[in-house]
Formats: C-alpha cells, structure tokens, sequence
C-alpha cells in the first residue's frame, strides 16, 4: 500500500452522466502512462460529494474492472450519511479494493465521538481497512494528536491520507505511528512530505503529472533533495498553472488534449473555459505532459 495514488479524475457528459469509455481511459492513462502505484477512487477529485450512491458504485465498478489487478485500489466511501458510507464500504470490500478511506464527517459541528463512531461503525460493518481522509481546509475538521491516539486505538485503521501544511503534525506522527500509512495530500508540497517520511502520496495531478511525482519520491529516498527540489519546481510552475486555469477542469481538459476522453466537470461545477484552450495545448507541451 506504499507509493504513489492518482486520486482518480471522472468525465462526465453535458447531463453529469458518467463516461464510462473515458473512466476507463483514465485509469489506464495513470497505470499504463504515469506507472502510478494505486488509485484513490471517488475522492475530491472524482467529484464524488456530488454524485449518486449508484453513480459512485458505478465508479468503484468500472475503476475494478479496467483495473483488473494490475495496482492497488483504496475506495473512498465517506459521507455524512452514515449508511451511504457503509453501503458503499461493504460494496467496494466485495469488489475486492485493498482499503477503505473515509473523508471526515462534515457540515455539522461533529463531536470527536461522533466521528471516532463513524469511522468505529464503517469498520465494524464492513471488516475492511480504513485510511483516514483529513482534509481541514475542506470540511473544517481537524484531528488533534490526541484524537489520533484514539482514533488509531482501532486497528482497522491503518492510516491517514494526510491533506494539511502542518508538517510538525505530521513529524509528530510519523515518529509516533511508524506503522501507520501516512499519505501526503497536496502535490504542491509533495517533496516537505518525502523528506518527513511518508509512506506514499495521494493527488489529483498524478493524473497527468503522475511520472515528475514519482522522481520526487524516488530522489528523495536516494538522498538527492536538492534534484528532487528541482523536479519539484517545475512540477509547481505546472500546478500554479492548472491552480489558476482551474484545477479538475484544466486536468480533464489535458487528458482531452492528450486524445483521452476526461469529459467535463459535473454541475454545479463548470465547465473548461474554451476561450482557454490553447492555453492548455501550450502546457502540455511545455511540460510534456
Ligand atoms: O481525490 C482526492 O481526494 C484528492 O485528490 C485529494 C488531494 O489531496 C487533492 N486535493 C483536492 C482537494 O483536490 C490534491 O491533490 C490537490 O488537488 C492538489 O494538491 C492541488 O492543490
């Protein structure tokens, strides 16, 4: 369960149904292309807060399939509807993925009890493994150190996908859980995560940048920082880019241009600004993406 995780990018057509042949596509654009280690299914970047229950086991579906073995699958199953968390649990441990990652429980101002009964229950129900999905900046849910303790009383829980800048949280926790899984969340920031020693990433830009991701980590665990800074400015130049483009937008809109049906963004979000096209032609090919 170690290395690198494309948080899987869905296409979606004019009414927000999903693009099955283009799902497909992307999957094997990240395994075949950008020689990513696993996927992260039906997380943020698969729009997954605004999908269907039988739009997002579609996802977890046709990801298995098109996948057929070939990397690891963790299924990103959580919403503040309880049930829909443990239907779709049960539903991805059946379709074999190797972990369950649940984001926080948001909207409502959950108590930690709360949150520790969720994760407890998800387990519970569906016997799989959970990763933890801290994302504050998102769901304005933050996991104290203490909270971690607790959390990580349940074995089942075996790690956190850790999406914050807080990186003497995460140095606390690498050194006091070595045998937890700890993903960095933001690509931007990948390398400060390496050099703390997580066991792996998780992101939406791995979609197209997946292969610059992968030199980060690996000059990283050879001891070559300084290369691996370099490989991270440019991987930057590229995220600032996209980040101002727009994020899932721009990343669909270069798999298009790459001849890879990624589709559009589902509503309410909007579409790629087509005025902007050849903006994203230009960065495919400055970056070689
Ligand atoms: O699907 C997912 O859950 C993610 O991709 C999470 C991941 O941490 C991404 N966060 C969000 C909110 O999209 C990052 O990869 C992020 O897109 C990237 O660092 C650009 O800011």
């Amino acid at each position: 369960m170690k290395g690198l995780f494309s948080a899987l990018l869905v296409p979606f057509d004019e009414e927000g149904n999903i693009k099955e042949q283009g799902l497909r596509e992307i999957v094997r654009q990240n395994i075949d292309v950008q020689q990513v280690d696993g996927l992260y299914v039906n997380g943020s970047s698969g729009e997954n807060f605004m999908l269907t229950t039988e739009q997002k086991k579609a996802v977890f579906k046709i990801a298995s399939e098109e996948n057929n073995g070939d990397v690891k699958l963790i299924a990103q199953v959580g919403s503040i509807n309880l049930d829909e968390a443990i239907e779709l649990g049960k539903y991805a441990t059946e379709l074999g993925y190797d972990s369950l990652s649940a984001v926080t429980p948001f909207y409502y101002k959950f108590t930690f009890d709360e949150i520790k009964n969720y994760y407890n229950a998800i387990t519970e129900a569906t016997g799989n493994n959970m990763i933890i999905y801290a994302i504050p900046a998102l769901t304005g849910v933050s996991v104290s150190m203490d909270q971690f303790d607790e959390l990580f009383q349940n074995e089942k829980i075996i790690g956190v996908k850790y999406t914050d800048a807080n990186f003497f949280m995460l140095e606390r926790l690498r050194k006091k859980y070595p045998n937890k899984l700890i993903y960095s969340g933001f690509d931007e920031m990948l390398i400060y995560g390496v050099v703390s020693g997580v066991d792996g990433a998780i992101g939406s830009t791995f979609n197209i940048n997946g292969k610059r991701a992968k030199q980060i980590m690996e000059l990283c665990h050879a001891g070559k920082v300084a290369e691996a800074y370099e490989v991270q400015h440019v991987t930057n130049d590229l995220i600032e880019k996209v980040l101002d483009l727009g994020l899932y937008q721009t990343l669909k809109e270069v798999l298009n241009v790459k001849g890879i049906d990624a589709g559009i963004c589902k509503k309410p979000m909007h579409s790629f600004d087509s005025g902007k096209k050849g903006e994203v032609k230009q960065l495919v090919t400055d970056f070689d993406l």
